[in-house]
């Protein structure tokens, strides 16, 4: 019989070089919500493997990148934070994407942080690139990450080299017990993963810097008995923060149309994680410059 391992391996990468899709990908169900905004993921997320002989705890990091706002600042902090208490860093860099500075500088940062942790190069998106660009980054990384570091190159969307990595993963965690019971695929609670797909409704169709100044905060979640008597009804009310009043404009649209469009995806989104019918309540408000305000950071959950 094979020893049972277990262990965390956290992903780290600039932002929007797939890490939460994968982090997705690996567990087999939605833990983390992802955009093509850069930025979306604001806190560690821990997403959980299972196997018969292993149980990997992956832990998704926000994007890592020069900070412009106190925000930024936390979110690196809590990045690093995360490396030395990891078996595993996954540093992910996408196949359709020239390595520049800002990799450069992640990899610099894990040498400096966390010299003994294992380091495994993660070449994301490989399905948006040619086989032979896919060689290429594969070479490329090699020279950034030097010739020890095992590289695999994964596609999140279609499945593509996924088992692999998870054995690459496994492979190098210590012998150890489980750490989360059988089938608890995340450690998230259940109102943050609400506000965080509202998130994800909201970023949805946004462009600028609006996606940096949205933030969601669950009010009130309360059960009572749906008009049949059979269904239980979720009333679920939380406020979307926008920093300005301009912002609140854009979020609510014409006649609340652009509301009504987030309010509705998000509620979809969070029946399928219930399993109930829910009432979503959605309120727009101005918290103003929120993510340079220590006060108002600490009240947003950061
Ligand atoms: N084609 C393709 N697109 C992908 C793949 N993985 C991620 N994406 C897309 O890349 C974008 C960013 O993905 P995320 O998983 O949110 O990236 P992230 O690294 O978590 O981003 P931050 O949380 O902002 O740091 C999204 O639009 C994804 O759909 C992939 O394997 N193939
Ligand atoms: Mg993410």
């Amino acid at each position: 019989m094979t020893e049972f391992r277990s262990g965390f391996v956290c992903f780290v990468g600039r932002p929007n070089t797939g890490k939460s899709t994968l982090t997705n990908a690996l567990v087999g169900a939605k833990v983390a919500i992802t955009s093509n905004r850069p930025q979306t993921t604001r806190h560690t997320i821990r997403g959980i493997v299972h196997r018969e002989d292993f149980q990997i705890i992956l832990i998704d990091t926000p994007g890592l990148h020069r900070p412009r706002t106190l925000l930024g600042q936390r979110l690196n902090d809590l990045v690093k934070d995360t490396y030395s208490q990891v078996d595993v860093i996954g540093l992910c860099i996408p196949a359709d994407e020239k390595i520049g500075p800002g990799d450069r500088w992640i990899c610099e940062q894990i040498r400096a942080v966390a010299p003994n942790t294992t380091l495994v190069a993660i070449v994301t998106k490989i399905d948006k690139v040619p086989k032979d660009r896919v060689a290429a980054q594969l070479v490329a990384v090699s020279e950034l990450v030097g010739p020890d570091v095992e590289i695999v190159p994964v596609s999140a969307t279609t499945g593509e080299n996924v088992d692999v990595l998870i054995d690459v993963l496994a492979a190098q965690l210590p012998p150890g017990p489980a750490f989360y019971p059988d089938g608890e695929l995340t450690d998230e609670p259940e109102e943050t993963l609400m506000a965080e797909l509202i998130r994800e409704a909201a970023l949805e169709g946004v462009r600028d810097e609006l996606p940096h100044s949205l933030a969601v905060v669950i009010e009130e979640v309360s059960t009572r008995e749906g008009r049949d008597d059979l269904t239980p009804l979720v009333t679920v009310r939380a406020n979307l923060f926008v920093e300005r009043d301009s912002q609140k404009g854009i979020v609510i649209g014409k006649g609340g149309a652009r509301l009504r469009e987030v309010g509705t995806a998000a509620r979809t989104a969070i029946e399928k994680l219930l399993g109930t019918k829910v009432f979503l309540d959605l309120r727009v408000k101005v918290a103003k410059n929120w993510q340079r305000d220590p006060k108002q950071l600490g009240r947003l959950g950061f």
